[in-house]
């Protein structure tokens, strides 16, 4: 929150009947139940449906089509003439990674399905050509009865011997290469899955918002951003850095040639990853809504995006004061400053954007627009003027039931969609680490607290990031899997799926991936309580430590809690290994080296404990003082400078493993 423009905190009355929503159990967070020292999560099959693959999103339908498909040297690729070429590639690459040597591509007229002998064959095209709806039947896939945007059908199914037919069809270009997204997921080793799938989303809008204060993203990380969002099925990236200065406090100024080239190429890559490259501009902090000069300055700049390839477009007048005028202009044509005359003065800019500059350019999107009360759903003199006034199109956002939610119920957005006269789009503020509350932190819970159903009452999700990008990717996987289909999402299985994502798939990776994102579970709200607990798995470790030891039973207390102090101990190094992402390891440096620390306290309590337990109280004295001296050191380690607002020292399990270090000399 910007010193300079206070922003409203969320009232006490409002945050108890969210405390009370979870305290009936109906939003508690999942909290992570497994053993990290189970078997392996990576691959598939899995427990609770042992022939079918892990897909995220989790598509709406998906049933197993017999016996997986074994990919021979040699591929046959039907496809439509038209397919796009990023979704002619995905296709490619995953068979190559499964042993493709050959990949023959020819014309949809060749999409006969194979029998016997025949070599696999992967048709790809659109849903409305019989040809390919006709591939789809043969092969065991279903043709939907009612085409839905983004939507697509996949069938795959072995023949005798190496081979078989593979079908994408898509019900538009965004659901081909959503199937390519599934069929990527399909693949493991030399083996595809035989399924049939028919999928689409539940929620037309879903994405992330750059919209966090402190250092924005660079260039490379959000060329690398845009292409995960494709990954995940993510149609929507809403360009809001709060310190551009071009996005907010210079928004007059047109953006100078070196930045502008860059952003067309981040709208190409968009594009490529089918996400619409939104646009968003914030004039609130000076804007006099009167002049006729500032809303040429404001249409200057979106037509200068316009020419980069931009069809959607935001103005935000989230933190702005609205309490005072920016011109005494504004004053003569709206009266004294208020809530209703600062609305009214919104809508007409916000009307006139709509109307004169995207209902003028072709191909645009309707308009996006953050009101400047965002995060409640009580009715005002400011949101009754929008919900009279403000063209019906015009999308408005809203950050739940107060500005970083614990939870977000069906009946709280059916308010928000009720007092904003319009279905809304949800701003989730997590996983952002902007405030004070989460200083030093990284927020690796996964996305959770959000009521199944919520698609009935909003138009969309996206999710606020934390300055470090590739972090971001555990809590945005979850984002993306309940955007498509919040009905069926599970955080659990989404939290998994994100580490196999960044692991690549290797099993010790993911294993250490989870307890690292264990050690930051912690999710800071604006108060001292967080909405997800730290260190869910490691407290029940501990505990179960604590009561064994307690009866007496030093040997085994020691003996189970070890293997998993090892882990922690062993994660930097396995994920430094390990993690394909480089940025993600680049993200997390400060927490993986205080973690290097902790995990050696760690296991040197345990060597102090067991000294104590052989009864070599010189031994263990010694011991607990080294562990002590590595919790010091530990604690000192800060945020990379510049890189995080706010900076501070790292936290790592805080609350949870100090506070065993520093309780174990105790232990009798
Ligand atoms: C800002 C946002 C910031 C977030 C968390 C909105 C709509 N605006 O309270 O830029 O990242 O809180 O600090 C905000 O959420 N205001």
């Amino acid at each position: 929150m910007p010193k300079s423009n206070p922003r409203p905190r969320p009232r006490a009355a409002a945050r108890l009947a969210v405390t009370g929503l979870a305290a009936t159990g109906l939003l508690v967070p999942a909290v992570p139940a497994s053993s990290a020292l189970a078997a392996p999560t990576a691959g598939r099959p899995r427990a609770e449906a042992p022939s079918l693959p892990v897909v995220t999103p989790q598509p709406q339908r998906m049933t197993s089509n017999g016996g997986d498909l074994t990919v021979p040297a040699t591929v046959r690729l039907a496809r439509a003439d038209d397919l796009d070429e990023p979704t002619e590639q995905l296709v490619t690459a995953a068979l190559r990674r499964a042993g493709a040597q050959r990949i023959e591509t020819v014309g949809l007229d060749a999409a006969r399905t194979g029998s016997g002998s025949e070599p696999l064959t992967v048709v790809v095209g659109p849903l409305s050509d019989d040809r390919v709806a006709d591939a789809l039947r043969s092969a065991g896939g279903q043709v939907p009865e009612t085409e839905r945007a983004e939507g697509y059908a996949l069938a795959s199914r072995a023949s005798q011997g190496a081979g078989g037919t593979v079908v994408l069809a898509g019900a538009d270009t965004d659901g081909t290469y959503y199937a390519a997204q599934t069929f990527r997921q399909l693949v493991s080793g030399h083996k595809i899955a035989a399924v049939s799938v028919n999928d689409y989303p539940l929620m037309p809008l879903r994405g992330a918002i750059e919209g966090f204060y402190g250092s924005p993203w660079t260039h490379a990380e959000r060329m690398d951003q845009l292409a995960f969002y494709g990954d995940v099925r993510m149609n929507t990236y809403i360009y809001a850095p709060k310190d551009d200065p071009y996005h907010r406090e210079q928004w007059r100024d047109p953006y100078p040639a070196d930045k502008l080239a860059e952003l067309g190429q981040l709208v190409g890559q968009a594009t490529d990853h089918h996400v619409r490259f939104t646009f968003a501009i914030s004039p609130g902090v000076s804007i006099c809504y009167s002049d006729e000069d500032d809303i040429e300055a404001l249409e200057a700049k979106l037509q200068s995006m316009y020419d980069l390839g931009v069809r959607s477009f935001s103005v935000p007048l989230d933190d702005i004061n609205y309490g005072r005028w920016n011109c005494a202009g504004d004053e003569a044509k709206y009266g004294r400053p208020g809530q209703a005359a600062a609305a009214r003065a919104q809508v007409d800019l916000l009307n006139h954007v709509q109307e004169n500059f995207l209902d003028t350019h072709e191909g645009t999107r309707p308009l996006q627009m953050v009101p400047t009360e965002y995060w409640d759903v009580a009715d005002s003199p400011y949101k009754t003027v929008i919900r009279e006034q403000l063209d019906p199109r015009v999308e408005v956002m809203w950050t739940g039931p107060d500005v970083v939610p614990r939870s977000i119920s069906v009946e709280e957005a059916k308010e928000a969609s009720d007092v904003w006269g319009r279905k809304v789009f949800l701003w989730d503020n997590y996983p952002v680490n902007d405030f004070g509350e989460s200083a030093g932190r990284l927020h690796l819970a996964p996305y959770d607290g959000r009521e199944a159903g919520l698609n009935e009452e909003l138009s969309g999700i996206v999710l606020n990031p934390m300055n470090q990008a590739s972090a971001s990717k555990v809590a945005l996987y979850g984002g993306a899997d309940f955007s498509w289909n919040d009905t069926a999402y599970d955080p659990e299985r989404t939290w998994r799926a994100a580490a196999d994502y960044l692991s690549g798939g290797d099993a010790r990776t993911t294993e250490a991936l989870l307890a690292f994102f264990d050690t930051q579970h912690y999710a800071s709200t604006f108060g001292s309580t967080p909405w997800q607990p730290q260190a869910p798995e490691l407290t029940r470790r501990l505990d179960a430590f604590r009561t064994t030891w307690a009866a007496g039973d030093r040997e085994t207390a020691l003996r189970e809690l070890r293997p998993y102090a090892e882990l922690l101990a062993a994660t930097p190094e396995r994920l430094r290994d390990g993690v394909q992402d480089e940025a993600f390891i680049a993200d997390s440096e400060p927490w993986l080296d205080a973690l290097d620390l902790w995990g050696e306290g760690f296991l040197t309590t345990l060597d102090a404990l067991a000294a104590r337990a052989d009864g070599d109280e010189a031994r263990a004295a010694e011991l607990f003082d080294r562990a002590a001296e590595l919790a010091d050191e530990a604690g000192k380690i800060r945020t990379i400078p510049g890189e995080t607002r706010p900076e501070g020292t790292v936290k790592v399990a805080d609350g949870v493993l100090d506070t065993f270090l520093e309780e174990a000399p105790e232990l009798g």
